[in-house]
């Protein structure tokens, strides 16, 4: 049978993303808890070095970012479907959109309103991990009145998806567009209830929301991170499937880095394994693990040979 691990923690909205999607599925998995800022130690011995949330981990496999990590669920257990035919592409669109203009601004206004509430250490790892100095109170509100109304301008155009009646966000089916502008919206609850009268006004948002939230998020049980580690030591990885690269990706075998292009940067080293138009895998063998496949998405992932000198 297959286990699934999550790595994440209760306020990540990208591990609300995963959870939704296991719950959409009505998944069992193992909950594994991990620290909201760097150092993980009980997490980078997987990834090997990869320090975003959420993870999702099958056996000495290890899925990094939530768009690979809900396709690859999709693969594992594609009913009921989270891609439908019809919609995939228009989905990916705004899944784009809500994830990249829609999110940062609810981010930003939402940490800036709360900062007495804000986890210790929080906002400095954050900075660090985008290659900035730690804000300072001040920063952080002028930054939530430069936000703020950025949020308001785009309310609207998610209520306005709702207007020819339809259910779910790209169409009649619910697919990866719901999750992506659903968990940017729930980082407004998932705090503070401060900042709810924002959304409050939008009748069709707020339907839909109950319709998502309804999802659940399947069977969790606990699982330690030691634990973790263990199932990763004892398991091998799944095996390569049959790649599909072009021309100019670098060939099977090949040494590679792959590190995000946006943020937390931390680059992952490796053998290529696998690589198609959606993923990238690389195999590393971790002196606490032992084997490892590292899993990313191809899209929004810097992909080249690994350095031999010093650039
Ligand atoms: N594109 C990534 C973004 C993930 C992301 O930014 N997650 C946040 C938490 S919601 C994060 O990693 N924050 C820093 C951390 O947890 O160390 C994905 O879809 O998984």
């Amino acid at each position: 049978m297959i286990q699934l691990i999550l790595h994440h923690y209760d306020f990540s909205n990208y591990s609300e993303k995963v959870r939704l999607a296991l719950g959409y599925k009505g998944l069992a998995w193992r909950s594994v808890i991990i620290p909201p800022i760097a150092p993980k130690p009980d997490l980078t011995p997987l990834t090997g070095g990869y320090r975003r949330t959420p993870v999702l981990q099958i056996g000495a496999d290890i899925y990094c970012d939530t768009a690979l990590i809900v396709r690859e669920l999709e693969r594992r257990f594609p009913t009921p479907t989270l891609f439908p035919t019809d919609l995939a592409a228009i989905a990916d669109g705004i899944t784009f959109w809500a994830e990249n203009r829609l999110f940062r601004p609810i981010s930003l206004y939402v940490s800036g309103s709360n900062l007495e509430h804000l986890p210790e250490g929080l906002q400095a790892d954050r900075s660090i991990m985008r290659g900035l100095p730690p804000p300072s109170a001040d920063t952080m509100r002028r930054a939530v009145a430069r936000n703020a109304p950025l949020v308001r301008v785009q309310l609207p155009t998610v209520e306005a998806m709702f207007a020819d009646g339809r259910t779910w966000i790209a169409g009649n089916s619910p697919s990866m567009a719901d999750l992506a502008v659903y968990h940017a919206l729930w980082f407004f609850t998932a705090r503070t209830p401060l900042l709810l009268p924002e959304i409050a006004p939008y009748k069709r948002i707020n339907e839909w929301m109950g319709r998502v939230r309804a999802f659940g998020h399947g069977k969790p049980t606990p699982l330690s991170g030691p634990e973790a580690l263990r199932v990763a030591a004892d398991a091998m990885p799944e095996g390569s499937r049959k790649s599909n690269r072009f021309d100019e990706d670098p060939p099977l075998g090949a040494m590679v880095r792959i590190r995000a292009e946006d943020y937390g940067r931390d680059p992952v080293e490796g053998e290529l394994v696998f690589i198609d138009s959606n993923e990238i895998a690389l195999q590393r063998d971790d002196p606490h693990v032992g084997r490892m496949v590292v899993h990313f998405p191809r899209l929004g992932y810097d992909l080249r040979p690994q350095r031999t000198v010093q650039e």
